[in-house]
């Protein structure tokens, strides 16, 4: 059994089950659906990004753990190509009991016969259940059937988890930031040929693909004052002379995650007000990298990022006061990078040693138009932090030499 799998059933309740589904395609429009993304705990306790399947976790007087699974069928391999056998899914997962999805239903009846004293069950609890789906009538199913004294969170065992990351898991994040980083060196190459947001964005999805990645996210591409709306996804306005442009994007590597923003000028150079504005976001991302480590509470870190920036603000005169700060600066400094580019975390939960973390402080101007951002992706050790994307870069005169190349 894997010690994933183990530390859940170990910290479950005696008497209970746990499910865990993989998640299902969600429809588009007609016949069309949204590519497939697989529900993250599935695939931190299985290594599994297949839609249709599902973890089931017994404890009792002994434990077991099974999967369910599609069969394979001749048809459905005409049209959706073809789903690995049983075999290879033990061979992948080391999960010895696996069967078909279409036997749940028996399965757990058959369970709760012979096992009365079943009484609390695990989910994962989620914002949002689609009505119809597999999984919404497969719990109600076991609601209205047995009675369960408790339904129990299972959010609370994975963010324990899944916030430290394993030295395989913070390889897969610098992999994503490898190709962030060669993502972001195309775009420098290229940036004065660029006539707008969109064909940047082209550039970036172009090379995503030619690296067998995806977007971690809806990549922002927002130049001038489109840079004000924090989730600017349109990418649609060409770019004016003088403009700064802020790239907002991620790259995936098996089902890790990047996330990094920079800001450039479009035209190549900065001019002196961007430089003084660039020079302060860039100063307070430096000075929190290096001032970040264990023992830090994710508050601490937030507030330590708003007062840099209103102490760097005031200096400046643009503002007078420190609550002024709001108004320049309306996000939070950084959130937990992995599976999840907004990955779960237990917001109590002291910094420790092999949390991901990004920085990512700004500063925007409604009167001037500008909006500026730098953000990296960080790995919080024992005697501080290392910056897995210090190789993408951010120094200005460097961009600057870069893009006029
Ligand atoms: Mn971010």
């Amino acid at each position: 059994m894997n010690k994933r799998i183990a530390f859940i059933l170990k910290n479950m309740e005696n008497n209970s089950i746990g499910l865990i589904f993989s998640g299902e395609k969600i429809i588009k429009s007609s016949d069309q659906f949204f590519p497939f993304q697989v529900n993250k705990n599935f695939h931190y306790l299985t290594g599994l990004s297949i839609p249709n399947q599902l973890l089931v976790l017994v404890k009792t007087t002994e434990t077991s753990v099974l999967l369910f699974a599609e069969k394979r069928s001749a048809l459905k391999e005409k049209w959706d190509g073809s789903l690995p056998s049983f075999d290879s899914l033990l061979k992948k997962t080391n999960i010895l009991t696996i069967k078909d999805i279409k036997t749940v239903d028996e399965y757990l009846n058959n369970l709760f016969l012979s096992n009365p004293n079943i009484s609390n069950l695990y989910l994962e609890k989620k914002s949002q259940i689609f009505m119809n789906s597999f999984e919404n009538k497969l719990i109600n199913n076991i609601q209205s059937q047995h009675i369960l004294k408790a339904n129990h969170d299972y959010n609370n065992l994975f963010k324990d988890m899944r916030t430290i990351k394993e030295k395989e898991e913070i390889h897969k994040i610098k992999k994503a930031i490898d190709i962030s980083n060669s993502i972001f060196q195309n775009i420098l190459n290229n940036l004065k040929s660029i006539r707008g947001e969109k064909e940047l964005h082209g550039l970036v999805l172009d090379q995503l693909h030619k690296n067998h990645s995806n977007e971690a996210f809806e990549t922002i591409v927002a130049s001038g004052k489109n840079a004000l709306t924090l989730h600017y996804v349109d990418n649609s306005e060409d770019f004016k002379d003088n403009e700064l442009v802020l790239i907002d994007f991620g790259s995936t590597y098996d089902e890790y995650n990047s996330d990094i923003t920079r800001t450039v000028p479009v035209n190549g150079t900065f001019s002196e007000r961007q430089k003084i504005l660039y020079d302060i976001v860039l100063s307070v991302n430096k000075e929190i990298i290096k001032w970040v480590k264990p023992g830090i509470s994710l508050l601490e870190f937030k507030e330590k990022g708003k007062s840099l920036l209103s102490k760097k603000l005031l200096e400046n005169k643009l503002i007078t006061k420190h609550e002024d700060i709001s108004e320049f600066y309306y996000h939070g400094l950084g959130h937990h990078l992995g599976l999840d580019v907004h990955d779960m975390c237990n917001n109590e939960m002291i910094l420790k040693p092999g949390m991901v973390l990004t920085v990512e402080p700004g500063i925007y101007i409604k009167e001037e138009g500008i909006g500026i951002r730098i953000e990296d992706d960080i790995l919080i050790t024992k005697e501080g932090s290392i910056n897995l994307s210090e190789r993408i870069p951010k120094e200005r005169k460097i961009l600057e030499e870069l893009i006029n190349r």
